[in-house]
Parts: structure tokens; C-alpha cells; sequence
């Protein structure tokens, strides 16, 4: 098999590149020192979290030159999502950090007056400028395809200019920016989102340029709308996932967060069993689910950490899943069954490592901030959420928020923020809190969810994962409500999770609420509806989403 040559400087899910390398019949050989770039005939580089950190990391290694030196020798290139930034002469992130200076321009943070940042989602790479629709692709770029992105500063486009210095440009639109998705010139080639977790779309564009096709007709004109669109709605399958009385790993869905069967006659209280995760995750992959989410919903504390069946998991389900995945359930510093420490962060590039894209915290997220008001919302730099954001960037750190509605008759009546709510309590109540809970709901705290994004948003925090104890498993639709309040107070994504239960209630919520993504768990697992057919809903409702490829 061909061989690509892949720059291993810093952490990340390169898993998911090299399995997405192989997958497109290429093998791969790791680039470990400086000296070993000149024997790379092709030499990709990818990049995860901050501009300053990486180029600063290539630097110190002393792999600025080797790489200025392999482009210029006009061997094949490729950039990914920070490895594109490298191409740039700078950051607004980091703007002392210098960048190649290959492409005469800077990055930007995205505006967030009217949109989430960080950009996460599906979105175009399209080299049509103006309406004018090309029937050429760009490496197996396509205008109707959409590719996944996941970063808060971007190269704002500008008409011409990068044309002007001999670069092909491949944009998105966010909002009203319009940004650089991809861009090539000669034997160079970059791309803002990750291909290797952009589906078949991506696996075709990291074929192209392996294969060297940087040119090729597209197998059908597409219509002008599609260079327009922009952001798709983020369908997500979730998987709560832990250890069953026989002691095998089974998907599992609670209600309400109770997993255990309720006829007790028959199955005894069994921890309810809905398959096995590997083959779920690649089902819902298959069905087009634009990320899939694994919960460990118990902690495996029984074996070593470095033994936890999740990264098992994680290794196999990257094997075939080629969009991101999150893991969550026991990110915190811990001690390990030897007695060794063993901090969130270890446990965090465990995960990286096996194939994870982001990491989801829960109950130690509620922790940190509780202390983060003790302390007067001062900053320490040792939570979990930050030193993981700090090493790979905020995108990659989850919260995951379990709450609880508190009914109470008038706002006066409790310090915490209230709503008033349209669906009054068991006495008439017509005002709520939602009270923040850890330990998979068995504990509420003195703490409501609005503090706790604000203060995980001010720590670093990427995405919030927005659970609902009470709608859990309920089929009764989101909790619109509780969705409208945590969007209005942060900036950053937020999934909207629990009472999906067809998918009515996922146009529902993209239509009444400003959520960037939905979740669904249960209505899939037991096989009423697929992922497709929500998505087939959403389209045929004028919801903009990404259609599946094979
Ligand atoms: O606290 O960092 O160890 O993380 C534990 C994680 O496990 C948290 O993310 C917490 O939400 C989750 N968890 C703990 N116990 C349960 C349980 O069910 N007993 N599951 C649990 C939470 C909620 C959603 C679910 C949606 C959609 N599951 O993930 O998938 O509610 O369900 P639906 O569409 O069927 O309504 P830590």
C-alpha cells in the first residue's frame, strides 16, 4: 500500500485520520522528528485547539523548516483545520505566534452577536464564487456535500484576493461571514474542517488528494442554491452506555434516568439492554447521524483506567465511524486502582487518543463551578474544563448538564432564576428553576443550570449537552423552554437532549428555539424512527440538513 506521512506533534484524535487514511488505501508512516520530513513524499499535517500552541509546538520541534522545505520542493501538502491556519501569516488568537506566511492573510475570531461560537457543524467548501456554479471539483470538493467543522477563528473571505496570489479558495458561510473552507495552490492543499470526520464526502476529498486528482469533473452540475446555504441542523445519536448485571457492555436508556426494566416479574429489574454500542454507533452512522455520543453512565472502577472498556470501544467504533464522537462519564481527576493519581486531563487524552473528538464532563463540572463562585469567579487553570481546552482547545470539552425542574409560585419565593412556564407544576405552580444534579441525577444542588453554563462558558467550555431529567425518556417532546433560557444566557453551542420521541419534536425544536443541535437516544434505539427519517422530516419541513453519502 502507498504511503502518507503524518506529523505527530501534538495531541489530538489523529486516530480517526490514520483510520481514514487506511480506509482510502493508503498506509501510514508517523513523521516523529525533523529529520525524518525529507523522506515524506506526501506529508499531511493536522491540527487541533489553539494557533498559538500548535505553530509554537512545530516550532520548538524545529519542524518549521523541514516543512517550509517540503513545499517548496513541491511535494505533496496537506493542511488540517489548525494545519490550514498554519498556512496564514497570523492569528488574532495568538497574534504574537507567527504563521508560515504561505498565504497573505490573518485569522479572525467569529462575530458572535448573532451565532454560537465556536462554528461547530456541517457546512460547505465550495469554489463557486458569486452565484457562478463550477462543474469542476477542487480534490473531490463538491458544492452539494457539507463538511464538518469545528473552530472559533476562521480566514474571512474577501473577493479576488487570495485568487490574486495564486490560491484556489473553497468557502462556507456562517452567519453573514463568509470564510475560507479550503484552499489550494500548487502542491499545496488545506482544509478548514476535518475530511476524516466529514463521512464519504471527506473520505473522497482525502483520496483526491492522495491520489493527486486535484481536478475532476463532478458527476453532475449542482444548482446554484446549494453554494448558498451554510449550517446544517446537527442531528445527534446518543448512547447511554454501561455495564449490565451478566457484567457486558450494553447500550442502555433510562426514564427519567431510572435504566432498570420495570416489569420486575419477568426480567427481574434488569438494567434494560438495547444492543451492543459498536454496532449501534455504526447503524446511526449509516442512518446519517451527524455525531454519535457515548455515555458511561456507570464508571467502570473496577479495572485500571487505562483498561476502561469505553476506549475499546471508542478504537472500534472510529474504525467505521467517520463523523465526530463524544465521550462522557467520569472525567475527573481520580485515583487509579494502584493508587496512582491519575488527573481529567490523562483521562481526557486516553480518550483522544482512541478515537474521541470531545470529551463530555457532568458531575464535575457542577463541582468546579459551585467553587468558582466560592472564589469570588476567579480562575485557577486546574479545573478539568480547563487544562482540557487549554491542551486541545475549548471545542473538544463537553458539559453535560442533568437538571431538574423545581415548581415554585412566584420568583420571589427562591434566590435562583426562574421561568414562567406553560406547563404549571403538580399545585399549580407557575414558575420553575432548574436545578443542577450530579451523579446521573441521584443528587440536586443549592445551584441552578443557568449559573452553571455561564460559569463552564467563562472556564472554557466549547458545548453545552443540555439534558432534562424530567422529559428523559418521556417521548413528550424537548424541554422548550428550559432550551430557550440557556441559549439566551451563552454564546457557545448548546444540544438540545431528552424527550425526543419522533420527529416532529426535532423540527419543533429547531423552529421554536435558536439550539445548534438535537439529540435523540431512546426513539432510536428502540427502532421506531431512524435518523434518516428525521432528517427526511426536517428537509421536507425547509430545515436545512446534511444529506447522507455513501
Ligand atoms: O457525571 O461526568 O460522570 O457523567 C455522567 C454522564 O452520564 C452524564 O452525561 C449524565 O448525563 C449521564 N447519565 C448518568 N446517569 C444516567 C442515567 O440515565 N441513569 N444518562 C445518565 C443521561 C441522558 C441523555 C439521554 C437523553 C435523551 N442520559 O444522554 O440520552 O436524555 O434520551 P431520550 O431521547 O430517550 O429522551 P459524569
Amino acid at each position: 500500500m502507498p504511503t502518507v506521512h503524518l506529523l505527530d506533534y501534538v495531541a489530538g484524535n489523529v486516530r480517526s485520520l490514520v483510520n481514514a487514511i487506511e480506509k482510502v488505501g493508503y498506509t501510514v508512516e508517523w513523521v516523529k522528528l525533523p529529520a525524518d520530513v525529507p523522506s515524506a513524499e506526501k506529508l499531511i499535517i493536522p491540527g487541533v485547539g489553539h494557533f498559538g500552541h500548535c505553530l509554537t509546538q512545530l516550532d520548538k520541534a524545529g519542524y518549521i523548516e523541514p516543512i517550509r522545505a517540503h513545499i517548496e520542493a513541491g511535494k505533496p501538502f496537506m493542511g488540517i483545520c489548525v494545519g490550514l491556519q498554519a498556512l496564514f501569516e497570523g492569528s488574532e488568537e495568538d497574534p504574537e505566534v507567527k504563521g508560515l506566511g504561505l498565504i497573505p492573510a490573518r485569522l479572525k475570531k467569529f462575530q458572535d452577536e448573532d451565532k454560537s461560537v465556536p462554528h461547530i457543524g456541517w457546512n460547505n467548501a465550495n469554489t463557486s464564487r458569486t452565484g457562478e456554479v463550477t462543474d469542476e471539483s477542487l480534490y473531490g470538493l463538491r458544492p452539494s456535500s457539507k463538511y464538518y467543522y469545528v473552530h472559533s477563528y476562521a480566514a474571512p473571505y474577501t473577493d479576488g484576493e487570495l485568487e490574486k496570489a495564486g490560491w484556489t479558495v473553497a468557502t462556507a458561510r456562517y452567519g453573514n461571514e463568509e470564510f475560507v473552507g479550503a484552499v489550494a495552490r500548487d502542491n499545496v492543499f488545506a482544509t478548514q474542517f476535518h475530511p476524516e470526520k466529514s463521512g464519504a464526502a471527506g473520505l473522497r476529498v482525502i483520496k483526491a488528494f492522495l491520489d493527486g486528482t486535484k481536478s475532476q469533473k463532478l458527476p453532475e452540475k449542482p444548482p446554484a442554491s446549494a453554494t448558498k446555504e451554510g449550517l446544517t441542523r446537527r442531528v445527534i445519536a446518543c448512547l447511554d452506555v454501561r455495564t449490565n448485571d451478566q457484567g457486558d457492555l450494553v447500550v442502555t436508556k433510562g426514564d427519567q434516568y431510572d435504566v432498570r426494566e420495570k416489569d420486575g416479574v419477568s426480567t427481574g429489574g434488569a438494567v434494560r439492554n438495547l444492543g451492543k454500542p459498536v454496532d449501534m454507533a455504526k447503524k446511526y452512522y449509516e442512518q446519517g447521524a451527524d455525531e454519535v455520543t457515548f455515555l458511561n453512565i456507570t464508571s467502570f472502577r473496577n479495572c485500571p483506567v487505562a483498561d476502561t472498556p469505553m476506549l475499546e470501544i471508542l478504537r472500534r467504533t472510529s474504525e467505521t465511524v467517520f463523523v465526530p464522537l463524544t465521550i462522557g462519564g467520569g472525567i475527573r481527576d481520580t485515583v487509579d486502582t494502584d493508587g496512582t493519581k491519575i488527573s481529567a486531563l490523562d483521562i481526557a487524552t486516553m480518550y483522544f487518543k482512541s478515537g474521541a473528538d470531545k470529551v463530555s464532563i457532568g458531575s464535575d463540572a457542577v463541582t468546579a463551578a459551585e467553587e468558582y463562585y466560592a472564589r469570588g469567579k476567579k480562575l485557577t487553570g486546574a479545573t478539568a474544563i480547563e487544562t482540557i481546552s487549554a491542551a486541545y482547545g475549548n471545542q473538544a470539552v463537553v458539559i453535560s448538564v442533568d437538571p431538574r425542574r423545581v415548581y415554585v409560585h412566584s420568583p420571589s419565593s427562591t434566590p435562583h432564576h426562574t421561568i414562567r412556564t406553560k406547563t404549571p407544576g403538580p399545585n399549580g405552580e407557575e414558575y420553575c428553576w432548574y436545578q443542577c444534579t450530579i451523579k446521573g441525577g441521584r443528587e440536586g444542588r443549592d445551584f441552578d443550570v443557568r449559573q452553571l453554563v455561564t460559569a463552564v462558558e467563562a472556564m472554557g467550555a466549547g458545548e453545552i449537552l443540555l439534558n432534562c431529567i424530567d422529559k428523559d425518556g418521556t417521548n413528550s417532546g424537548f424541554d422548550l423552554e428550559l432550551i430557550n433560557d440557556v441559549k439566551e444566557a451563552i454564546k457557545i453551542p448548546v444540544i438540545a437532549s431528552s424527550g425526543a420521541g419522533n420527529p416532529g419534536h426535532f423540527n419543533e425544536v429547531f423552529a421554536q428555539t435558536r439550539t445548534d443541535a438535537a439529540l435523540g437516544a431512546g426513539m432510536f434505539h428502540r427502532g421506531e424512527y431512524t435518523v434518516k427519517q428525521v432528517k427526511e422530516y426536517l428537509q421536507e419541513k425547509g430545515q436545512l440538513v446534511r444529506q447522507f453519502e455513501e
